[in-house]
């Protein structure tokens, strides 16, 4: 197996400490400022920006170095009204009794509901795909750690979207399988996470909720 192993030099990044704590300061300014936003503009973003904000999310890492996602960007009006069509028609049945009254009481601060406009009025719409196997030679060949990397891939997709000065949402209608049909993914791709994203609104208004602090999550052994 390890005669498999080519490797190449690796040129990390060098700053000096105090450079370093410059820059660690302020990209956490700069994700701290992050919201997820639900009023968008329908102003159309650059399709090169959005080229690289996918370009982006593929430099994550990945179990056995897979890559086992797909990033569909849906920009086609028709398109978007079927998938507000199909999540809202999920989402209503959520909030009118899959969900539990337990979750309906902690989402009851973030002010959401069955309505989903945000899905057409976005300029556009990322809808991840997990891919649980490949096809390699008509062969199902299985992928490792998927959700882990996929989660990791979306992770680097927000940041990369917040970097840019656009604003996005986090959005999973449940169950999201209406994605894989409308899209027409092959039986491999699994939804993951439906990401609209573009300019916000000239005015948006976000819930008043708060990060926890770093006694709550940060345990440091020394
Ligand atoms: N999917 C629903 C409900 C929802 C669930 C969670 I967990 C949230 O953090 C927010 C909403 C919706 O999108 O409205």
């Amino acid at each position: 197996m390890i005669e498999n192993y080519k490797s190449i030099q690796y040129e990390a990044l060098h700053f000096d400490e105090k450079v370093m704590l410059k820059r660690a300061e302020e990209f956490f300014h700069l994700m701290n400022h992050r919201r997820s936003v639900r009023s968008f503009s329908s102003r159309a973003v650059p399709e090169k920006i959005i080229e690289n904000l996918i370009k982006t999310a593929n430099t994550s890492p990945s179990g056995a170095n897979k890559q086992p996602w797909i990033f569909c960007v849906i920009t086609n009006p028709e398109l978007k009204r079927k998938i507000r069509i199909a999540a809202e028609e999920e989402e209503y049945k959520a909030y009118h009794g899959g969900m539990s009254e337990d979750w309906k009481k902690d989402l009851s601060y973030l002010g959401t509901d069955w309505k989903k406009e945000f899905l057409e009025i976005a300029p556009a719409l990322i809808v991840v795909f997990r891919k649980p196997y490949d096809i390699v030679n008509g062969q199902k060949r299985k992928n490792y750690y998927v959700q882990e990397s996929v989660g990791l891939a979306c992770g680097m997709l927000l940041v990369a979207i917040h970097n840019a000065g656009l604003v996005s949402l986090t959005h999973t209608p449940s169950p999201m399988n209406f994605l894989q049909e409308i899209l027409a993914r092959p039986e491999n791709e699994k939804p993951f996470l439906l990401i609209p994203f573009g300019y916000p609104d000239e005015k948006v208004f976000v819930p008043d909720i708060h990060r926890k602090n770093m006694e709550q999550v940060l345990n440091w052994y020394k």
